[in-house]
């Protein structure tokens, strides 16, 4: 009897929440040295060297180049943090953040 009871039961189906992600943008300027640019984005990024080049020629030539997507607070937190590094340097260098469509 057990093996054919077809009572409705109410079943919990529990989703786990993704947290909404953000960008890390890369803006060009005409004053960062190139090579400065790779620096940063290996050791705050941890961006490979081939493809911290990468993403320094996209920005140097379109103007701007997502580096990588975290969660808002890590976003900010790091670009932040990049752009602090660079300021201290002296260089004009920018990273934003922004929500991923
Ligand atoms: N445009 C800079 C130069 O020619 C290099 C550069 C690349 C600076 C990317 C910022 O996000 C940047 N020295």
């Amino acid at each position: 009897m057990a093996d054919t009871d077809t009572k409705n039961r109410t079943q919990t189906v529990l989703k786990t929440a993704k947290p909404p992600l953000y960008k890390v943008i890369l803006v060009n300027d005409d004053f960062t040295p190139r090579d400065f640019v790779v620096r940063i984005l290996k050791a705050e990024f941890r961006v490979p060297e081939a493809q911290a080049l990468g993403i320094m020629l996209t920005a140097h030539t379109k103007g701007s180049c997502v580096v990588a997507v975290f969660t808002k607070e890590i976003a900010e937190e790091k670009s932040t943090r990049a752009t602090e590094i660079a300021r201290d340097k002296g260089y004009p260098l920018l990273f934003t953040s922004e929500p991923e469509e």
